[in-house]
């Protein structure tokens, strides 16, 4: 029975899922994960990330995530799976990342040696030995010029789906190009973290995809093609640099004979990389419009379909092309799972007393708030980290904990309002998914049903869909998107959570309060101690 890989490469690890698929009868036949930290100790990082005294500042290397993906592919090899039916693969990788490779990569990646170790053979190949990840924010200045350069940030956004942003590719190549040009100049080829492996695995510079390519304030949404006045404005010689852009979902390859001589893998099809939110939104099963997923994985994101491209006006969220052909806005929030860590960690908890302390308090917590701005923030942009507190003792435990929950999912439902999707339900997917009271809160906010799903890694499943879909497409065959993601994306039968009438109206008047204290903190806005105690005196 032909069998499908998907990868997925993401801030603090490598995950894979292999999909059987004969007809109506499917079934996931693989599932593992390798974490960076851990497993790759002698890179030093930290979440995935390199440490950095600087806090706007976040690099990964290259090479940790080439070692993951050889060993995932032992795994694969040590597995009982029959891998002479795997028929295609395709992936997801952390969005906006870039990878730097010199004139040597173009002849080298078909030749690796089967007998020796890929990162070794991929070391001389960088010419850049750090990777700028989508946590950077030290672009600011970057950012200003490249709008300055088209007009504007209205006219970028309406072009490429966002306004400028610091993680974004773009902004990141112009800042390595400014500080490094000798190194800049010995830059031959810059990939995303998608199209740098599935490079690897094809031998030769893969494409990338338009979802992918949307992260980058560079590719233009009408076109899927790169947009070449930006281009032009952000570094010298770029547009020679970057790798083309192919569909979604289309083959760009085969398994080179690396893979198949080293791990017994067959010349499967690679089908084009995504970025991991792109790849989540068809592996919750969001292939129409209606329904909103929320990923709380190292970022949390909200994101849903969209047919049309509708640009965010406020300029919060983004549009990025979807695997399907279609369009999604999402939004992105920087303080997700390591900011509701940093709470359990300092109050000596662990996930099930955390959700006792959530169960233990009440709803809109006695106006106790949080800014949970752990690290500089992404939305709202918030540059100079620090925690803003309103009404709420730092050494409270329950107190923190309901804060830094609610604060993340009121300001999740605040700032995915440009989206102006009525929402009804809410798939939820990433690590925090698994914690039921979270999502009570989620359900609370957004007065929406919240459902978990069967598989928790959404973004490999994404990718291995992708897989499954290419290949049935490219052999001539009709299939749609329901039908493709049909049998693995279903919501868990018992798993739906459902809003509480009474909760849902204190949490309409905390969202309003919430944005008060978000524009103080920003110091847009007036001290809102007022409607804080009127916000006390009202659950009283
Ligand atoms: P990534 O975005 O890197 O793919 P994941 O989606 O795998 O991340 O999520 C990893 C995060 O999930 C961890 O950092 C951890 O904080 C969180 N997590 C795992 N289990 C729980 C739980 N029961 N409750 C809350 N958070 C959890
Ligand atoms: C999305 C974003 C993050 C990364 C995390 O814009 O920056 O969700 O994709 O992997």
């Amino acid at each position: 029975m032909p069998l499908y890989l998907g990868l997925d490469s993401s801030t603090q690890s490598l995950s894979a899922i292999v999909l059987e698929v004969n007809g109506d009868r499917r079934r996931v036949a693989f599932e593992s994960s390798i974490a960076f930290d851990e497993t790759f100790p002698q890179y030093g990082t930290r979440h995935g990330v390199l440490p950095s005294e600087d806090p706007t500042t976040a690099t990964s290397p290259p090479l940790l995530w080439v070692e993951a993906l050889e060993l995932m592919m032992r795994r694969l090899q040590e597995s009982r799976l029959d891998l002479r039916q795997v028929a295609a693969i395709s992936g997801s990788a952390q969005q906006h990342g870039s990878v730097y490779l010199n004139d040597r990569a173009t002849s080298a990646l078909g030749n690796f040696d089967p007998s020796r170790p890929l990162a070794e053979q991929v070391k001389p190949l960088l010419s850049r030995d750090v990777s700028p990840i989508w946590m950077d924010s030290s672009t600011s200045v970057e950012c200003a010029e490249i709008e300055n350069a088209v007009g504007g940030d209205r006219p970028l956004a309406e072009r490429t789906g966002s306004r400028a942003f610091e993680r974004f590719t773009a902004a990141q190549i112009r800042k390595f190009s400014k500080r490094e040009p000798d190194t800049y100049a010995a830059t031959d080829r810059i990939h995303l973290v998608s199209s740098f492996l599935a490079s690897l695995l094809i031998g030769r510079h893969a494409p990338l995809d338009p979802g992918d390519g949307s992260g980058m304030n560079l590719m233009d949404l009408a076109t899927c093609q790169w947009w070449q006045r930006v281009v032009d404005s952000t570094a010298p010689h770029l547009a020679a640099k970057l790798p083309p852009i192919a569909r979604a979902s289309t083959s760009i390859g085969t398994l080179s004979s690396y893979w198949q001589s080293r791990f017994g893998l067959p010349a499967a099809n690679v089908m084009t990389w995504s970025g991991d939110n792109p790849c989540s939104l068809v592996g919750v099963g969001l292939v129409r419009e209606g329904t909103l997923a929320i990923s709380l994985g190292t970022s949390d994101t909200v994101f849903g379909l969209m047919r049309e491209p509708r640009v965010d006006r406020s300029g919060t969220g983004h549009v990025f092309g979807a695997p399907t052909g279609d369009y999604m806005g999402l939004t992105c929030f920087k303080n997700g799972s390591l900011a509701r860590e940093r709470i359990r960690d300092e109050f000596g908890l662990a996930w099930p007393t955390f959700g006792e302390a959530l169960r233990r308090t009440p709803p809109g917590n006695g106006g106790r708030i949080m800014l949970p701005w752990f690290e500089p923030e992404i939305t709202p942009t918030v540059l100079t980290p620090g925690v803003r507190r309103y009404g709420l003792d730092p050494g409270d435990a329950d107190g923190n904990v309901r804060a830094v929950i609610e604060g993340q999912q009121v300001a999740m439902a605040l700032h995915s309002r440009w989206m102006n999707v009525k929402v009804d339900s809410i798939h939820a997917t990433g690590g925090a998914a698994a914690n039921r009271d979270i999502l009570q809160v989620m359900a609370d906010v957004f007065g929406a049903v919240v459902y978990q799903l069967q598989v928790g890694n959404s973004a490999a499943l994404g990718a291995a869909l992708q897989a499954f879909y290419g290949a049935t497409t490219a052999d001539g065959g009709r299939i749609s998107w329901e039908d493709a993601v049909k049998g693995f994306v279903e919501p868990l039968a018992d798993s739906k959570l459902s809003p509480d009438p009474a909760r849902r109206a204190i949490y309409d008047d905390l969202i309003e309060l919430y944005a008060a204290c978000e524009a103080h903190a920003l110091g847009k806005g007036e001290d809102p101690s007022p409607r804080l105690a009127e916000f006390v005196a009202a659950q009283e």
